[in-house]
């Protein structure tokens, strides 16, 4: 996701946390807003290239389950799933520094994020064995916009289409998706699982009308899964952090 879709998702679990974990969460934040740090990793990742593989994992297009020696390799620099693995073992180390674990909790809201785009679960292998990048290499028409890359329109365009300002779109969810949904079934699942999920979405992601313009029919097909994704993440964003700091000081 972009800034807005890290941002809805980081204020929406903000709001539903256990009061406790959100005091730990604001000792470990230095006092800010979740919104506020959930694009930080995108800042880390600038000045620290090899930190890039962490927000995506690539299990191909025509695949239905994760294989860690496909999907996950070290070479690629690492992926999502063994991120959030550790970041969450890093949150509670305490032979780290509060900023370590501050740090950990940063990459925990922004990466549980990014295994819910399902274009961060997926890339499309062409028959020379080159991939296009979890959809980096699909060019499309949105409206008024020409040339815009398939993940970026996942990453940002059919929200910012949607709402200009990300808080309206997190009120949106609120009075839309999640209005009165019993979410106890949601929450569960672990990173393999979220990512596999995720993973499902992407034939209709790559339902584009050979012209390259993405159709009305298309943008009403995507946003529900846009929605249910950031409002899914949110609600697995506050278990994990609930359960992870329940039991530390
Ligand atoms: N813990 C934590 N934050 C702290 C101290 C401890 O998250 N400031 C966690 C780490 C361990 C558990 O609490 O999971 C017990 O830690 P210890 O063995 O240091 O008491
Ligand atoms: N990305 C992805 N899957 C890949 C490669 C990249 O999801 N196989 C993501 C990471 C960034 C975005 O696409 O969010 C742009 O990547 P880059 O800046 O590496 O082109
Ligand atoms: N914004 C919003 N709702 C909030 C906070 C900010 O709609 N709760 C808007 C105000 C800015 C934009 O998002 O137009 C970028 O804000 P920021 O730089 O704080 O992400
Ligand atoms: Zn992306
Ligand atoms: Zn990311």
């Amino acid at each position: 996701w972009g800034q807005e879709g890290h941002s809805i998702i980081a204020e929406l679990a903000e709001r539903r946390l256990d009061q406790d974990t959100l005091r730990k969460v604001k000792t470990l934040l230095g006092g800010v807003s979740m919104a506020s740090v959930a694009s930080w990793a995108d800042d880390y990742r600038a000045s620290h290239p090899e930190s890039g593989g962490w927000h995506f994992v690539d299990i191909p297009f025509d695949q239905t389950a994760y294989d860690p020696m496909r999907d996950c390799k070290p070479e690629k620099g690492d992926c999502v799933i063994h991120a959030i693995a550790r970041f969450r073992a890093d949150v509670t180390d305490c032979s780290k520094s509060l900023t370590e674990r501050g740090d950990a909790l940063k990459f925990l809201i922004h990466f549980i994020g990014d295994v819910h785009q399902p274009l961060h679960a997926e890339t499309r292998f062409a028959a020379d064995g080159t991939d296009d990048q979890g959809g980096n290499k699909v060019i499309v028409t949105f409206f008024d916009q020409p040339n815009m890359k398939l993940h970026a329109l996942w990453d940002t365009g059919l929200i910012m289409h949607t709402v200009y300002n990300w808080g309206a779109y997190v009120t949106r969810l609120q009075t839309g998706w999640l209005n009165g949904r019993d979410v106890s079934s949601l929450d569960g699942g672990t990173p393999i699982d979220w990512a596999v999920e995720s993973h499902r979405y992407v034939a209709l992601a790559y339902d584009i009308p050979a012209n390259g313009v993405i159709s009305q029919a298309y943008y009403d097909k995507a946003l529900p899964v846009v929605d249910r994704q950031l409002a899914v993440a949110a609600i697995r964003l506050v278990r994990l952090l609930n359960e992870t700091l329940h039991n530390a000081d």
